[in-house]
């Protein structure tokens, strides 16, 4: 073992008022996170809101960005100083949210740090981003991301290891101070764990067959996971995975695995050189997306038919206990739960929200609209597991993505659905577009907008039903009679100005009415949407920056 001479220093510091965690920990531009002690004192910050971790295990990995190599080194030293036995880092600084969700659970640490901004694009000039996990793998409550904020602007100093750089990319255990560092594989757990829940040998026999996969690793984190498990475990031909080098700028582009940034997937999907299943994950890993011959499947509509088909994958096979999805996610699970007889949850925005609910076995299975999908097999949404869970389904089904969601849609009915995000508005705008909303939502019910008349409105606030915490003010919804929804609300993942994402919702259950082009189904909706929210007057924007 190594042993780097080392001694505690405690730094002199002062608060930034800006930490605030939001919707999954805190993201900012890079250059914020490199002003003088701003990593630190968060770190220090999360380190003060928690109780009993001295001579613990810490895992720490990150998604391979601009700046992921330094944060790891400052961490690495902050938490040898405030007393963690343990710290477990992926080699290179490598581990994808899932898989740091895995190894928390498998090596029963007391928690880890991720560093990452998601989706957000990396570099000098882009994002970056830390958040702290807890012991069952999954996002900090917000009772913890609120402590940690609550320190953050008081704290006066902070303490870390006066030591030379850990070497992060050679297996192995050094010393530094009074804690061991493992630098880990970061691929190893996380494989053995899909293995243990997915039909490899069945998913095997389809590559043999002939079966296509294009899978982008984004130039981001899942590209040693996806070569490993796809071409390696599973034999798809090599060259299924494309840019499957994390690179510290994500090779320059925008690593969220949407249609607009990822639009060659989509194209090469409609084309006549199309794969049988076209995928993708996010910066990090934890986000999907689900392309079949001629047919993209919303992350909504995946939700529900993973929830229908789980059953179909050993690890799932004795069914799913329920289901949870966000808010504004559609409803279109809710219809598969119902006839499953299971518990349907319908929690704010944040994978945070599901941690509860997964811990108390109320449900299996849960899902968001922002492209993320996950199980009980880890407290984090996780992309690779979607990509297998359809993969099996396939196999078991022996027939295409289009012909599951067709059948889908024509059992369950169909949920016509879109988000349209306002990004990078001016911060003043969108706080009043908010303001003005609830002011409104008293009087909306009963009003008619053409064809359309409002059910119900309100301000979306979740009660946990296993901790009674509430949280308010998650979400503006507009109810209409017909069964349609408007949902508008900030994000809570932004890094300059403000998102505004409204969301909207048709249900046909007709299957003659299967067919239309999304944004003409939602048509009526997307007009009533600007009318009630007066979105070009409050944004001065006059169309959405990205559709989804
Ligand atoms: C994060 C959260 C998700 C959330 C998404 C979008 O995902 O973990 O739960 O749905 O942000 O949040 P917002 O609408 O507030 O921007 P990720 O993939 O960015 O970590």
């Amino acid at each position: 073992m190594t042993i780097l001479l080392s001694e505690i220093r405690t730094v002199a510091t002062k608060p930034y008022p800006d930490q605030r965690p939001g919707t999954s920990g805190l993201r900012k531009k890079t250059k914020i996170f490199q002003q003088p002690h701003y990593l630190a004192n968060f770190v220090q910050s999360i380190f003060a809101a928690l109780e009993g971790f001295k001579g613990k295990t810490l895992v720490v990995g990150g998604d391979g960005r601009f700046f992921n190599r330094e944060a790891i080194q400052i961490v690495i030293r902050m938490a040898a100083a405030n007393g963690f036995g343990e710290i477990l880092v992926g080699r290179g600084g490598i581990l994808s949210t899932p898989a740091a969700s895995a190894v928390i659970r498998a090596e029963q640490a007391f928690g880890g740090i991720v560093l990452s901004a998601s989706h957000n694009p990396g570099g000098p000039e882009a994002d970056f981003g830390i958040k702290y996990n807890i012991s069952n793998g999954g996002p900090a409550p917000e009772k913890i991301t609120e402590a940690i904020f609550a320190h953050s602007g008081t704290i006066q100093s902070y303490k870390i290891i006066e030591a030379p750089d850990v070497d992060l990319d050679r297996l192995g255990e050094t010393r530094v101070g009074g804690a061991i560092v493992r630098i880990i594989d970061p691929v190893a757990v996380y494989l053995a764990l899909m293995e243990s829940l997915f039909d490899f040998p069945a998913i095997a026999q389809i590559f043999k067959d002939g079966f296509t996969l294009k899978f982008d690793a984004m130039s981001a984190v899942t590209g040693p996971y996806a070569k490993a498990i796809f071409e390696d475990a599973l034999g798809a031909a090599k060259g299924s995975v494309i840019n499957g080098e994390p690179l510290p700028d994500f090779g320059g582009h925008h690593p969220d695995p949407n249609l607009v940034h990822a639009r060659h997937l989509l194209d090469l999907a409609m084309s006549d050189a199309a794969p049988d299943l076209c995928a993708a994950s996010d910066g990090d890993g934890d986000r999907n997306l689900i392309i079949g011959r001629g047919q993209f499947v919303t992350p909504s509509d995946s939700l529900a038919i993973i929830a229908a088909n789980a059953h179909l994958a050993p690890g799932y096979r004795s069914g799913i206990a329920g289901v949870a999805r966000s808010m504004p996610t559609s409803r279109a699970a809710d219809r598969v739960a119902e006839k499953l007889k299971i518990g349907m949850y319908e929690t704010p925005t944040g994978w945070k929200f599901f941690g509860n609910l997964l811990d108390a076995g109320r449900v299996t299975i849960c899902g968001e609209e922002s492209a993320g999908a996950g199980s009980n097999h880890v407290r984090e949404k996780d992309g690779l597991w979607a990509v297998l869970m359809w993969l099996n389904i396939l196999a078991a089904r022996k027939t295409g993505v289009k012909e599951i969601v067709r059948a889908h849609w024509a059992e369950f009915g169909r949920h016509y659905y879109s988000r349209h995000d306002y990004e990078e508005v001016a911060s003043e705008g969108a706080e009043a577009l908010i303001a003005n909303l609830r002011a409104k939502l008293p009087g909306l019910p009963g009003q008619g907008f053409g064809a359309l008349k409002v059910e119900a409105a309100d301000d979306f606030a979740y009660t946990d039903p296993v901790d009674a915490s509430v949280s308010e003010k998650q979400g503006i919804r507009v109810l209409f009679t017909e069964g349609s929804r408007i949902v508008y609300r900030l994000s809570g993942t932004g890094t300059a100005g403000a998102t505004l994402r409204v969301y909207i919702e048709r249900y046909e259950p007709d299957p003659a009415k299967h067919e239309l082009e999304t944004q003409e189904a939602l048509a009526d909706l997307i007009a009533c949407a600007e009318k009630i929210a007066e979105i070009s007057r409050y944004t001065g924007r006059d169309k959405p920056s990205v559709i989804t």
